[in-house]
């Protein structure tokens, strides 16, 4: 900030100071740091000040003066995001508006199956408030710890609980919104049944903080499952994955609760940097799946489905070896090789992330045929794939040769557009779970028909006729 502008920003300043207390109105560099960078490390930018507040009203009057001065917002929650969108842009000009602070519970009703809570609610302790209830919400991510609620609504998260509940829209029933200008919409009914008009809380749903700020949400919960038959299984390739997924949701119907892919690659990297890491089986494979059945007290039957499952599996070269988990601590390491990636690959240098959803017919075929295109963009390149077979989404990302980041760096715009070209033809999507943010607003432009990208920019302008609400975020400025 200039010497220049400071009398320009100050009534602005002054203004978020009185909404939400000096405290909490951010604009030393050091306090700052942490809300400017993505988790990725790979988006960097200013903010012009971090504002924290801690209530629907003080959220308003922030947007609201905002609104007054043309300053544009960037709403922000656990900033664990994967595509730069909850961080601002190199300008200098923009507010991050943390919902860090906003952490209620306002209410949980087990019978209506309902739980009411602030948006900067973490994702771990909306499952613990509703398993206090006896009720399970079941959304799970890696980045459940930090993750908010907020931020899941904003970029409608998928994770591991997708194949049987759905992605966060489907358990989403309402939402309270501060609109662009600084007005709530109050949104919170809950109902199961509400046919009267535009369904807007699926609008704001997915919109990337675009759109609004979502300060509040209703959500469904769900019974709770306390049984699990859980297994780390040994497959020649993704097409047996994909027919190994066939025989589970026979045996196991609606009980089968997670079905993950994971490649060598992704395994040997989990094992290379997450202490404690081990291979639950002797001899190696090419991929993997991790296969969960979870039911009530009462579902006895979960065992001998999975023992079903693996021995059907076995019997038809679909599967070479399998360890089942015995006890809940095996559980734990079992996923631990699941929900670990991520990180592992972090630590291990230069990734090109890839979040593609294939039609499940597709996916063996497009990921066996990936591999060469790539090596013939960048000689050596280490597919690491891993993610959510039973949705049709795999997580295609893309590690450096050995000692080659500066390779991937430079090499980037090719291979990403070798994958999402290839997707694109194999109509696919080139964001399955995580948005589009600020790494994909043009990819996701350039794949969408004009009269799509049309739509989207009318909704955009109907509501933030201004463009003040995360610009050059989802939607190219
Ligand atoms: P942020 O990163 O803070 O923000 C994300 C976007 O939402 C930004 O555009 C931001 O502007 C907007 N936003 C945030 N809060 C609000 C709000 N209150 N109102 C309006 N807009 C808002 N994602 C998956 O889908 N599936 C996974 O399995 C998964 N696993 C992950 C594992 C790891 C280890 C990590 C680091 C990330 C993972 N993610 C996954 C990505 C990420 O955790 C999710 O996208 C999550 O929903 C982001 O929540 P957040 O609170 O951190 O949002
Ligand atoms: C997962 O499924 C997440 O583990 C993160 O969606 C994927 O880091 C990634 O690219
Ligand atoms: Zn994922």
């Amino acid at each position: 900030m200039t010497d220049s502008t400071d009398h320009l920003l100050d009534p602005l300043l002054d203004r978020l100071r009185a909404a939400v207390g000096d405290a909490h109105v951010l604009t030393d560099p050091a306090d700052v740091a942490a809300f400017v960078v993505d988790w990725t490390g790979v988006h960097e930018g200013q903010a012009l000040a971090v504002v924290r507040p801690g209530s629907t009203a003080e959220v308003a009057d922030v947007v609201a003066a905002c609104h007054a001065t043309r300053t544009p917002v960037v709403p922000q929650g656990g900033n664990t995001g994967l595509v730069g969108g909850g961080v601002p842009d190199a300008s200098g000009t923009q507010v991050v508006l943390s919902l860090g602070r906003m952490r209620r519970v306002r209410d949980v009703d087990p019978v209506a199956g309902t739980i009411t809570v602030d948006a900067g609610v973490v994702l771990a302790d909306v499952q613990a408030a509703a398993a206090h209830a006896g009720r399970l919400f079941p959304m799970s991510l890696g980045s459940e710890g930090s993750c908010t609620i907020g931020g899941n609504l904003a970029t409608n998260a998928g994770g591991t609980a997708v194949l049987r509940y759905g992605m966060t829209r489907e358990l989403a029933l309402g939402l309270e919104v501060v609109l662009p200008d600084g007005r709530v919409w109050d949104g919170l009914r809950g109902l199961r049944k509400d046919n009267t008009g535009y369904d807007l809380t699926q609008l704001f749903v997915g919109s990337e903080g675009t759109l609004g700020v979502i300060t509040g949400a209703v959500l469904r919960l769900f019974p709770e499952t306390p049984r699990h038959a859980t297994a780390w299984v040994a497959v020649p390739s993704v097409a047996a994955a994909v027919a190994l997924l066939g025989i589970a949701q026979q045996h196991a119907g609606a009980h089968l609760a997670t079905f993950e892919i994971a490649n060598r690659q992704a395994l040997d990297l989990v094992l290379a940097h997450l202490p404690g890491a081990s291979d639950p089986l002797v001899a190696p494979s090419d991929w993997y799946v991790l296969v969960e059945l979870a039911g009530a007290a009462t579902d006895r039957g979960l065992d001998d489905a999975l023992e079903a499952i693996l021995g059907e599996a076995v019997e038809a070269d679909l599967a070479s070896d399998a360890a089942v988990a015995g006890s809940p601590a095996q559980r734990d390491a079992l996923w631990a090789l699941r929900e670990g990636i991520s990180e592992a690959q972090k630590v291990e240098g230069a990734t090109l992330k890839h979040d593609v959803t294939l039609p499940i017919a597709s996916l063996a075929a497009w990921a066996e045929a990936m591999g060469p295109v790539l090596e013939c963009v960048l000689p050596g390149v280490r597919p690491v794939t891993y993610g959510h077979v039973g949705d049709g989404n795999l997580h295609y990302n893309v590690s450096a040769p050995v000692g080659g980041d500066d390779d991937l760096r430079a090499a980037a715009p090719a291979l990403s557009a070798a994958i999402y070209d290839s997707v694109a033809a194999a109509d696919g999507s080139i964001s399955a779970e995580h948005g589009l943010g600020r790494t994909k607003a043009a990819a996701g432009a350039a794949y969408k028909s004009d009269v799509e990208v049309d739509l989207m920019r009318a909704l955009k302008r109907a509501l933030d006729p201004h463009g003040l609400m995360n610009p050059g975020v989802l939607l190219p400025e």
